[in-house]
């Protein structure tokens, strides 16, 4: 279920190719475009690779948006948004010009195979929540029922979900 214009919609960005910080302004930028209003945007970070670290460091940042679109509409933006930047598939979890990944939509849980929201890995993931502890430190994962403050909090104190 979404709530039109109600659901607080959490993205995450990053970018480790190229400029990265040009890459993030240039998906701020693009992504009104497609309906999508910035209401608040973290700081931007710089962070180690996680996963595949033989890569370049990241930058990443989070931003809270508005938008009639349905959250599969919301992906394809987004996907249009990556492409439009120059992101073109190297390998999972490669280098990327830019990504964006959608983290929380409210209260909502999608379980779709093309979309996971909540997204399944945001908890064990700094460069997620360090991002959004600045804009979003009291929205609450509703699997977990925990804050964005607490999963940082326990991501911090090595305590894994
Ligand atoms: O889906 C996120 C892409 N990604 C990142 C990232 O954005 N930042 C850091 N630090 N490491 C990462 N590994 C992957 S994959």
């Amino acid at each position: 279920m979404h709530h039109l214009g109600h659901s607080r919609v959490l993205l995450a960005l990053g970018s480790n190719l190229g400029d990265r910080q040009s890459n993030l302004s240039a998906a701020l930028e693009l992504l009104p475009v497609w309906g999508v209003h910035i209401v608040a945007c973290s700081q931007v970070y710089e962070t180690a690779p996680v996963g595949v670290t033989d890569q370049p460091s990241f930058l990443n940042m989070a931003a809270e948006i508005e938008t009639a679109l349905t959250p599969l509409e919301l992906l394809r933006a987004a996907k249009s948004v990556e492409r439009a930047i120059g992101r073109t598939e190297t390998y999972r979890w490669g280098p990327r010009t830019v990504d964006i990944d959608i983290i929380l939509w409210g209260p909502c849980v999608i379980r779709e195979p093309a979309l996971q929201v909540p997204h399944p890995r945001f908890r064990e993931r700094g460069f997620v929540l360090r991002p959004l502890l600045d804009i979003a430190p009291e929205a609450v994962d509703p699997e977990s029922g925990k804050t964005v403050a607490l999963l940082w909090q326990e991501f911090e104190d090595g305590i894994t979900p």
